[in-house]
Order: structure tokens, then sequence, then C-alpha cells
């Protein structure tokens, strides 16, 4: 499995996205383990909306991560505000409580990753609407043998 974080720069603003393929037939562990990211990847960036409490939405990828048995194997935080600067307030986090505005641009970015196995990291940059939540990565997240 291969992680690919990619950014860009326009007029000054940045953009953030990941994906994770697969060179060759995965082990049966790895899929599961793409599964759950993208499991959690999905639900989390369905949840955004004006309102909802930053770390609501870390705790769901945590809960979703926790349950499939890969407790401990997700280090960091779910998301960070993209603008000038890559990563900006507010984060998706266990320390932020802040709660989503209309327009901030934010990014959803679970991954997990095992010593001596491998890892995955699933990242879409998201806008929050009056009504919820647009991406602005529409790159495919099913997973990609090469
Ligand atoms: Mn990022």
């Amino acid at each position: 499995m291969i992680t690919f974080d990619f950014g860009a720069k326009k007029r000054g603003y940045c953009a953030d996205m990941t994906r994770t393929v697969s060179v060759g037939q995965p082990k049966e562990e790895m899929r599961i383990i793409y599964e759950t990211v993208l499991k959690a990847q999905e639900e989390c960036e369905k949840m955004l909306r004006p309102g909802i409490s930053c770390k609501t939405v870390d705790d769901h990828a945590h809960a979703v991560i926790d349950a499939a048995g890969y407790h401990g194997r997700f280090g960091h935080g779910l998301g960070h505000a993209v603008g000038i600067d890559i990563h900006e307030d507010p984060r998706l986090s266990q320390f932020c409580e802040d709660p989503l505005e209309v327009g901030h641009v934010i990014t959803v970015e679970p991954g997990i990753y095992v010593p001596g196995l491998g890892g995955v990291r699933i990242e879409n940059t998201c806008v929050i609407t009056e009504d919820g939540v647009r991406t602005l990565v529409h790159a495919q997240k099913a997973l990609l043998i090469l």
C-alpha cells in the first residue's frame, strides 16, 4: 500500500487530498483496514454541517476505528481547516469543541497505521454549506489496485 498526500496552491490558497493505493493484491488485513478507513472517512464527511462540534466528528472516526479493533492505530487528528496556510483552525480533534460554520473549508482524513504491516489514509477537503457539506475532491475512493 502506498499513501499519496497531494497539495497545491492557487492564488495563495491551499488544497489538500490523500489517496492510498495497493501495488498488487493487498493482504486480507489491509483490505479490512482500507474498508474501515473508508467507512470512517465517508461517515464523518456526511456528519459535517454548520453547528456540529469538531470533537463530535473526531469522536465518530475513533469509534469506527476502535470498533474494528484498531484502537491506538489512528494517532492524528481527523482533519484541519485549509486556507492560506495548509493547517488552520478549527481542527477536527479531541481538543477542539468549536462548531463548524458555513464557509469553513476542512479536511476529513482518518487513517490506520500498523507497524510491520502497513497504513492507509484517505483525505477529502470539504466546504461547509448552509445545508451540510460539499466535497471539493472527486477522485475515486474505492481501493485502486495497480
Ligand atoms: Mn491534510
